[in-house]
């Protein structure tokens, strides 16, 4: 009995030995990854390889499509832009564009690349392909002179998301002028399905003037040396993804970004404020990271993000090294649509004046020093007052001047100092809080003291004067002065 027992203890055995065998061979033939060989694939067909512009990509590659010869058609051309608003930049691009044109093939696909240099163009330039197994990426095979095409080809190996860029000498130059894109190679099979897609690429920039001097402005080679850039921007410019030109989408969705980091020299903690990253394929890899806040990209990689919506608002796109979000244009954003939903975010609850004890005020660092330039006539004034409202007032009041329902008053068409500047004067230099109320409206809200001096208040009250339908006029630094002197420690009430 008892051997009988066990003989058939050992048949029932050695089946379910069999049927995981029989599976195991099965998995592996039946495509199982660990016997592709993207170099061993036959390249069926030959194709003309969609191109895009950023922040769009290509369509997805049909998961069932054989592996093709691409042929990728990208043209150089150099030619001025705008990187924020009255500075303009002679660009070096791949395709028109910074960043340059997205590439999207899949691994085992032969691409046959031609690299067109513009005859309008005054300088040589190459291309090396982080995606390419080969010398210098490809670099070493597309060196093109103005005027000349060039072609080399490849198979990629190895699926992922790269980075491009010019490898001509000065390659730093190159880079800095804004001669990188990215080219994604998908796995056999593809991605995952999601709602959208977009393409984000940062880059540093080093200009002859200071950070928002007007005018045309070359590189600058001291600068680039020292790592010390005056603009740090998304796609190219300050505001490509941002305002009107906001990437879009819709609660519910799930999206996808591609971003990139042409560098020259910085890299990215790239963070989008108020998300959390459910996946990053850490530098573009294979390999899923979950539930990230900030993930580094470093200069000549990249990060595939993926995330969905579930509120509406504007999600803030930053480098969390933050003065270049705020100060040096490292800053986009995505303009979610739809339904609330109180139970992910609530929204504000409750807002009560809140004064701490000894009544401390926060306070800004003045800008100038003790060689402060005097504005030498009205105008000068307004312009310079432009510079302090844009730097301190905006961040409250607005761009427009019209403030904030409830929070902010406005400034614009204002009757609160409509008929006494001193009332604005007051408001800067000791602060104001309490009971207020503007064009009709009330406000119970407190504004800090700004840590400015005379000049500069003089300024950026002329400048709002004669601003934003307000009646005019003009304060001079004694006027400041007088009212600093006056010492109404900042009550409202008025
Ligand atoms: C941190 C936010 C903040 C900043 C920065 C700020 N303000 Fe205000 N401001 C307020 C608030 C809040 C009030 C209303 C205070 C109250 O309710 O008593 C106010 C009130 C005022 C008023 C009087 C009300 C009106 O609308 O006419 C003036 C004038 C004013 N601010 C000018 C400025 C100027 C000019 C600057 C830049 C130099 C500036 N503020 C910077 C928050 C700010
Ligand atoms: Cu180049």
């Amino acid at each position: 009995m008892g051997f009988e027992m066990s003989l058939s203890k050992i048949k029932v055995s050695v089946s379910s030995m069999l049927v995981l065998f029989v599976a195991l061979f099965f998995t592996s033939c039946d495509g199982g990854k660990s016997d592709y060989n993207p170099a061993n694939e036959k390249v069926v067909g030959e194709n003309i390889a969609e191109l895009t512009l950023p922040p769009n990509v290509p369509a997805p590659i049909d998961p069932h499509r054989a592996a093709t010869k691409q042929i990728v058609n990208m043209e150089v051309l150099e030619h001025e832009g705008t990187m924020t608003d009255g500075v303009t930049y002679t660009y070096w691009t791949f395709g028109g564009s910074v960043p340059g044109k997205f590439i999207r093939i899949r691994e085992g696909d032969e691409v046959e690349f031609h690299l067109k240099n513009h005859p309008d163009n005054k300088f040589a330039h190459n291309i090396d392909l982080h995606a390419v197994t080969g010398p210098g990426g490809g670099a070493a095979s597309s060196f093109t002179a103005p005027g000349h095409e060039t072609v080399f080809s490849f198979k990629a190996l190895n699926p992922g998301l790269f980075v491009y860029h010019c490898a001509t000498a000065p390659v730093g130059m190159h880079i800095a002028n804004g001669m990188y894109g990215m080219i994604l190679v998908e796995p056999k099979g593809g991605l995952p399905k999601v709602d959208k897609e977009y393409y984000i690429m940062q880059g540093d920039f080093y200009t002859s003037g200071r950070t928002g001097e007007a005018g045309h402005q070359s590189f600058d080679m001291d600068k680039a040396l020292a790592e010390n850039p005056d603009y740090v921007v998304f796609n190219g410019s300050v505001g490509a993804i941002a305002g009107d030109n906001s990437l879009k989408a819709k609660v519910g969705e799930t999206i996808r970004l591609y971003v990139g980091n042409g560098g020259p020299n910085l890299v990215s903690s790239f963070h989008v404020i108020g998300e959390i990253f459910d996946e990053v394929h850490v530098e573009g890899g294979t390999a899923i990271n979950k539930n990230v806040q900030t993930t580094l990209i470093p200069a000549g990689g990249a990060a595939i993000v993926t995330f969905k919506v579930e509120v509406p608002g504007s999600l803030h796109l930053v480098d969390h090294s933050i003065f270049r979000a705020f100060n040096k244009g490292a800053l986009g954003s995505i303009a979610v649509s739809g339904d609330e939903d109180k139970k992910v975010y609530s929204g504000m609850l409750e807002d009560k004046v809140y004064m701490a004890e000894g009544g401390r005020s926060l306070t800004l660092p003045s800008a100038k020093g003790a060689t402060e330039k005097l504005a030498g006539s009205k105008a000068e004034r307004i312009e310079m007052g432009a510079n302090v409202f844009k730097h301190l007032c905006q961040a409250c009041h607005q761009a427009d001047a019209k403030g904030m329902k409830g929070v902010f008053p406005p400034l614009a068409n204002s009757d609160y100092f409509a008929n006494d500047p001193n009332k604005a004067i007051d408001a800067i230099v000791h602060g104001l809080s309490g009971k207020i109320t503007v064009n009709g409206e009330v406000f119970n809200s407190a504004m800090p003291a700004q840590s400015l001096s005379d000049e500069e208040v003089a300024n950026v009250v002329t400048y709002v004067l004669n601003n934003f339908g307000n009646k005019g006029g003009e304060v001079s630094p004694e006027q400041v002065k007088k009212v600093r002197a006056s010492g109404t420690a900042g009550k409202g009430g008025h």
